[in-house]
């Protein structure tokens, strides 16, 4: 078998993976990245759209961010429509300043992919059978299958950011581990097309029918979403079906506005919530998808997987740099305390803006008063602001 050395092994090309990748490369610390897909797929992949500050300046300190602050839209607000009437979310005045940026996740992927090109960082595609070994030790390597021929990967580190059907997470030992939970009964069917946005801003809309979503990832590109029953098929959907769908569930004046067009992509997606404590097995750490997930009503995930590599980054600088284990020592703790408050923060949006079949007639009442109180209170409003555009790392 082949065996190559490196310092820290990053399983995954994803945003975790490649932002990891490119913080340690640009300190001087080596790392070898294993994709199990394609460059193309990975390139191909439609996600995230909304980016909080402390992303953003990620992104800026791996020097990807020329193309983001070009081609990116600053939001200093969004909308949550109910009962036909949109409720606007002044991120900036509530947050003492702060906005998202809306960029897509492809493009962020991609700007990441060029720029470990560019520097010489090396990733391996297609890498097959990808599995960590010996993290519980001193000298923990990884095994897989890369042209047909067997790899070994002797390291000092491991870094599992293969999201959340990846091997990292599953070579630990299953007494080492707890995991918390909870499936939402119903799915986000999304679409891209080329029409301009309804609107200059998100606009999260509940409604009877269902919850709906107006994003954008241009002036020119809409991305759109509809809450749909969670055995639904994209086949079930056609373009026709769904932009009507969309527009009954916005206030008439937005339903008016809707420009329709043919989507290129259409997709489903499950929602659900999924935390797995700690994110540190010794020698091998769990970053972003990996180690949680949250529905994408927060617009959280992405955000989350950057928060989860700043302080692994800081750990594995203060290893190599002072020799210090103290940051390190305290990645999962950090990690999960902040990706709770995500994990709370996604799920009260998801409760708060979704219809759930069998609701309860007291629960029903509670949704309501829950709409009914953050709409008409400040404060609820500060505290949905402070979490939207991120918490501090
Ligand atoms: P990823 O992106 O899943 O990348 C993991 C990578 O690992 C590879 N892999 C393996 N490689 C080697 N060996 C194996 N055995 C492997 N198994 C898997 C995969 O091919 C992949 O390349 O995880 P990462 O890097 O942690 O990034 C997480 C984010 O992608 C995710 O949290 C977000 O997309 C979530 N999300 C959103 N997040 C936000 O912050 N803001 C948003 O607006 C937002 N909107 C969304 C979203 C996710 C969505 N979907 C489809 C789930 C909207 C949607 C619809
Ligand atoms: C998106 O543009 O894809 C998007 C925006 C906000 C969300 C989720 C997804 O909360």
């Amino acid at each position: 078998m082949k065996t190559v050395r490196t310092q820290v092994c990053i399983i995954g090309a994803g945003p975790s993976g490649l932002l990891l990748g490119q913080l340690l490369h640009d300190i001087g610390i080596d790392t070898i990245v294993l994709e199990r897909s394609t460059r193309a797929h990975v390139l191909a992949r439609v996600r995230a759209g909304v980016l909080e500050p402390g992303t953003v300046g990620l992104l800026d300190q791996v020097g990807v961010g020329a193309r983001m602050h070009t081609e990116g839209l600053v939001h200093d607000g969004f909308a949550i429509a109910h009962d036909g009437v949109s409720h606007r979310i002044d991120l900036k005045r509530l947050t003492g300043g702060k906005s998202v940026m809306v960029y897509g996740q492809t493009e962020v992927t991609r700007d990441l992919v060029d720029r470990r090109t560019a520097t010489g960082g090396v990733t391996h595609y297609e890498a097959e059978n990808v599995e960590p070994h010996g993290f519980d030790g001193v000298h923990p390597f990884v095994t897989c299958r890369l042209e047909g021929e067997d790899l070994r990967i002797d390291c000092e580190f491991i870094a599992g950011c293969d999201g959340f059907h990846g091997a990292s997470r599953r070579a630990v030992p299953e007494a080492a581990i707890r995991t918390f939970e909870k499936v939402y009964p119903f799915g986000w069917l999304g679409i891209l097309a080329d029409v301009a946005p309804v609107s200059h801003e998100l606009i999260y809309a509940n409604h009877p029918r269902g919850f709906a979503l107006c994003s954008m990832r241009s002036p020119s590109r809409s991305r759109y979403y509809v809450q749909c029953n969670a055995g639904d098929s994209v086949e079930a959907w056609s373009d026709e079906r769904f932009w009507d769908e969309l527009r009954r569930r916005l206030p008439e004046s937005a339903a008016d506005a809707v420009v329709t067009g043919p989507s290129f992509e259409k997709s489903i997606a499950p929602l659900r919530s999924f935390v797995a404590e700690p994110m540190r097995f010794g020698r091998l750490f769990l970053v972003g998808d990996a180690a949680h997930i949250v529905p994408p009503t927060g617009a959280k995930g992405l955000n989350l997987a950057a928060s989860d590599v700043h302080y692994l980054f800081e750990g594995l600088r203060e290893h190599y740099r002072d020799r210090s284990p103290l940051t390190l020592d305290a990645y999962s703790a950090r990690a999960l305390d902040r990706a709770w408050k995500a994990v709370r923060f996604s799920w009260w949006m998801t409760m708060m803006l979704h219809q759930f079949p069998d609701r309860a007639p007291f629960d029903e009442r509670i949704h309501d008063a829950e709409l009914a109180y953050t709409l008409g209170s400040e404060t609820a409003q500060a505290a949905l602001a402070e979490n939207y555009v991120g918490l501090p790392y």
